[in-house]
């Protein structure tokens, strides 16, 4: 019965002039569902769809529709969508309802400074529907959501990207230059793995459950999950300061949302009182960087890869930590195992680099 609802709202829509799905304009239909942002009772997740619907109805490239009607479909489904939906079930809503070749939908997390946009878009028009944007961005200021926006379009628009032309002696620095982590893929160390800190209680160093060796593993807890999450972080490794360099890690996750911070630190000199009573002050690694790897609970061991050059208008990134985290809405188990981190780049003379994306491959078979 609801679904006849939602299809009878688009021939509603279609004679009524709200709102043009494919048939009538030649344009391909894109939805842009409300983000979920629990932190501010929505407040940003709608103000992302709005952004993405506005920007994707002026490039005159994709026909939208109005907000009343797409709520109005949407309530006549008993539709929400989460991060956690499924694409099949998000294209399900896209084709029957909107007669849609794209929607949007995802997650806004707050941040230290502005907040984390996790984009989701599913192709309707193809089956099985398939995921077609599935990125995690860092808007550190929420005037620049707009940007990344346009930035995450490109996708769809067919839009040249900038081109990452693979860099033949950063390719071959990544293939014989030795792991700066001396223990990334956690087979060293009795109680721990060495090059690692102590376990906290709901991580464990365990045998693979898939494959040969050991990997990290978090148990979380319900309350755990949906509050500080797991973290578990590996001892600093030097850095030099304007290189640029590429970080792997195989990640399983059978529940939570894993995460990977690549946390890069300056070392603060040591201070020195005056008077008579001279007080010393050690000196102070403090975080002048961070790379977020936003990974997804795929249920299948899945590589992610990332290339980045640690920098700060003020500081200077010389040492690093790998922060391997889970948070999430339900209790359940993630593995951690293979983190690489190598130098590709050596520092340049002159001018500085951004990071480049972070790259996904499934490797269910390990
Ligand atoms: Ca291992």
């Amino acid at each position: 019965m609801r679904w006849l609802a939602g299809a009878w709202l688009v021939v509603l829509c279609l004679t009524s002039g709200l709102a043009a799905p494919e048939s009538a304009s030649g344009k391909p239909v894109l939805v842009a569902l409300d983000f979920r942002s629990t932190y501010d009772d929505g407040e940003m997740g709608a103000k992302v769809a709005q952004v993405i619907t506005g920007h994707a109805g002026r490039s005159g490239e994709f026909q939208t529709y109005d907000f009343l009607s797409r709520d109005e479909i949407l309530g006549a489904l008993g539709f929400k969508a989460g991060p956690e939906t499924s694409p099949e079930e998000v294209a399900k809503v896209g084709r029957e309802g909107f007669g849609a070749k794209y929607v949007f939908w995802g997650e806004v997390r707050p941040a230290r400074s502005g907040c984390y946009i996790h984009f989701k878009t599913v192709d309707c028009t193809v089956e099985p529907p398939r995921l077609v944007i599935d990125e995690g961005r860092a808007a550190d200021d929420v005037h620049k959501i707009p940007l990344i926006v346009e930035e995450v379009l490109r996708h769809l628009t067919g839009e040249p990207e900038p081109v990452k032309e693979l860099d033949p002696a950063a390719e071959r620095a990544w293939k014989v230059t030795p792991n700066l982590l001396a223990n990334g893929s956690f087979e060293k160390g009795a109680d721990h793995p060495e090059g690692w800190e102590e376990l906290p209680e709901y991580a464990q160093l365990v045998v693979s459950p898939d494959g040969p060796g050991r990997c990290i593993t978090f148990d979380l807890d319900r309350e755990r999950a949906r509050s500080y999450g797991g973290l578990y972080r590996s001892d600093y490794v030097a850095l030099r300061p304007g290189a640029t360099y590429r970080f792997q890690v195989r990640i399983k996750s059978l529940g939570p949302t894993p995460m990977v911070f690549l946390k890069c630190y300056d070392e603060l000199p040591a201070k020195f009182g005056f008077g008579l009573r001279p007080l010393r002050v050690p000196a102070e690694r403090r975080e002048v960087y961070r790379r977020p790897i936003h990974a997804e609970a795929t249920g299948a061991w899945t590589t992610y890869t990332t290339d980045f050059t640690p920098e700060h208008k003020q500081y200077t990134p010389r040492w690093l930590r790998v922060q391997l985290y889970a948070y999430g809405a339900e209790a359940g188990v993630v593995y951690f195992d293979d983190c690489i981190l190598k130098e590709i780049k050596p520092p340049p003379v002159g001018s500085r680099k951004q990071g480049g994306d972070v790259r996904r491959e499934s490797n269910a078979n390990h």
